[in-house]
């Protein structure tokens, strides 16, 4: 039997509205609130194919209601608010690659910088006791960083160096139409914060994958490609007997072909942690008393090349330098270079924890490519 939503359960339950609910990071955000004996408004952008596959598991959760609607459209907005009256507010939604942001920036501006301020002017003239999530983004820092000494103990050799890393005190300096946009919606955030007294908290997020990341993101593009490849190959019964030729990859002997994986930049390090420890940090922030800004990060960097190396070691490839091209159509006009975030702050005020390292997130992307090949 299906139990058709209802909002008389805000009587009892806690009402939350999240954008980009179909979204990486807005799917696993709903079932850990569902979860957590929340009612759920998921708003999904109206297209002209289904585009609810992330969130197929909730879709007819009798505490779960999708909504169509648009950031952009202060007049929708609005509407969600004032009949809802949410507890909480969760933003995810943005155009939020950033190699596409410089090629659409004033799309990117319209969605990253002016829907927030939307939702902002929403809550503070129709119902400033909700809370307000915002997604910041470890991008802003662009190029910058602070230097650290630090103090090791490693396999019984002690070693002490500067360490380079991000946060909460970092000064930002965007390097992408992503970026600026989503620097002003974080100032704007505490801006009406000091400005308005609203509960408005931006997590200023690290680069957080896992099996529902976007394939345009270089993470799923390696593990996608890979689930295809080993497909392709064990197709034919002979993986570990590809000749490389240029851009294609030939299996002999029946010869049939394969195209290289086309990447950009190799050497960016990125501080990857799993989406799913990451939105229980959204949820911790927005329990606080105080609404305040946390960076939320695993503490370890590694490069694109780091990445590649353990997601073919999974298929058991030890050199993927034979699979890859690097293609200029992927490299950006600005890149950030280095990203390694300190969530101390995290830790001791909301006692948040990362629970999947590096190499269970490389895996857990691997096998589900794997096992989804088409
Ligand atoms: P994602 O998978 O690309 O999800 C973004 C969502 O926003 C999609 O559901 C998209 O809908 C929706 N959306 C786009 N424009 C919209 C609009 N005008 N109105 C309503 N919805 C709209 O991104 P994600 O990885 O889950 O990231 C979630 C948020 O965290 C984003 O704001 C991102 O910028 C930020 N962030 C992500 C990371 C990360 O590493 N994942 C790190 C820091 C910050 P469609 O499906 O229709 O496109
Ligand atoms: O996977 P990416 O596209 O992620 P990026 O640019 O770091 O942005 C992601 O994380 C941000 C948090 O820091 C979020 F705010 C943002 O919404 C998004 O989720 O690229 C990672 C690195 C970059 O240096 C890029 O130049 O990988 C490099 N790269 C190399 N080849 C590539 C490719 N990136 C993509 N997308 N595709 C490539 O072929």
């Amino acid at each position: 039997m299906t139990v058709k939503f209802s909002l008389e359960t805000k009587r009892t339950n806690p009402v939350a509205i999240v954008t980009g609910v179909n979204g990486q990071d807005g799917s696993y955000l709903a079932e850990f609130l569902l979860e957590k004996g929340y009612s759920v408004i998921g708003i999904v952008r109206r297209t002209s194919t289904d585009n609810t596959e992330r969130i197929k598991g909730i879709v007819s959760h009798k505490h779960f209601k999708l909504v169509e609607g648009d950031i952009t459209d202060s007049s929708n907005v609005n509407s969600w608010i004032s009949e809802f009256k949410p507890d909480e507010f969760y933003n995810l939604a943005a155009q939020s690659h950033v190699g596409t942001s410089f090629k659409q920036p004033k799309l990117t501006w319209r969605v990253n910088a002016e829907g927030v301020v939307n939702i902002l002017e929403a809550i503070r003239n129709i119902n400033p006791t909700t809370k307000f999530y915002q997604a910041s983004t470890s991008e802003m820092f662009g190029k910058n960083y602070d230097q650290k000494n630090v103090y090791l103990e490693v396999e019984g050799e002690r070693w002490n160096g500067k360490v380079k890393y991000q946060d909460e005190s970092t000064v930002f300096s965007p390097q992408s139409p992503y970026a600026v946009a989503k620097v002003a919606a974080h100032q704007s955030v505490q801006l009406y914060r000091r400005a308005f007294g609203l509960h408005a908290s931006c997590g200023i997020l690290f680069n957080h994958e896992s099996p529902r990341r976007g394939d345009q993101f270089v993470t799923r593009k390696i593990t996608k490609w890979i689930g295809e490849f080993k497909k392709w190959a064990m197709g034919v019964g002979y993986l570990g007997s590809t000749t490389f030729n240029g851009n294609e990859l030939i299996l002999s002997p029946d010869g049939s072909k394969f195209p290289k994986l086309r990447l950009g930049n190799l050497d960016a390090q990125r501080d990857w942690g799993h989406a799913k420890d990451y939105v229980e940090a959204m949820y911790l922030m927005l329990q606080q008393e105080e609404p305040d800004d946390y960076v939320i990060a695993t503490g370890s960097t590694y490069s694109v090349k780091d990445f590649l190396r353990e997601a073919f070691s999974c298929i058991g490839i030890e050199d993927y330098k034979n699979y890859v091209v690097q293609d200029p159509e992927f490299m950006r006009p600005a890149e950030v270079d280095y990203l390694l975030g300190i969530a101390d702050k995290a830790k001791e005020k909301l006692n948040w924890n990362q629970k999947i390292d590096f190499k269970s997130l490389v895996k857990e992307m691997v096998d589900s490519d794997v096992k989804n090949a088409r």
